[in-house]
């Protein structure tokens, strides 16, 4: 059966890896659902607007209650995604988080708490046949 998966990746934290973003969500939309297609969405826009954020901010809430589980990229940091991994810990949702470690350092409150299931990795050829395993699991 599909599964229902929030992806979370940079918006206003950075679009330097919007691109593979955009792999990771065509790749699992081959045999699941993501709830979050935009994220890899390159002419998203990013610019503040008090009213949308709001409908932004409701939107992902409720989209993180009803996922399966949530797949993280976080080699670009951002305070959202940050944000949204803390509320699906709260929320019991099983996490997978994702970065590029000859790019960056994960920061110690995801990498130091054991709720996390942490994904270090050197290519992004890697990332592909992590997730199948996830989903699959
Ligand atoms: O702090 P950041 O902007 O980098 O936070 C990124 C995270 O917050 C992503 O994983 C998203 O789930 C969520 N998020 C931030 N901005 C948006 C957004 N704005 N739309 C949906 N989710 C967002 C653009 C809206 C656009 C379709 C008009």
């Amino acid at each position: 059966m599909s599964k229902k998966i929030y992806f979370a990746g940079s918006i206003r934290g950075g679009r330097v890896d919007a691109a593979l973003y955009q792999q990771i969500i065509e790749h699992i939309k081959e045999t699941d659902i993501v709830l979050t297609e935009h994220i890899g969405n390159p002419h998203l826009n990013v610019l503040e607007h008090a009213k949308r954020d709001a409908e932004i901010y409701e939107q992902d809430m409720e989209w993180l209650r009803g996922c399966d589980l949530v797949i993280a990229e976080c080699t670009c940091p951002s305070l959202g995604v940050g944000y949204e991994l803390a509320y699906a810990e709260k929320c019991g949702k099983p996490c997978h988080i994702f970065y590029n470690r000859t790019k960056t350092q994960l920061s110690a409150m995801l990498k130091g708490n054991p709720y996390f299931n942490i994904y270090p990795y050197e290519n992004d050829s890697e990332i592909f046949e992590a997730v199948e395993r996830i989903i699959r699991s």
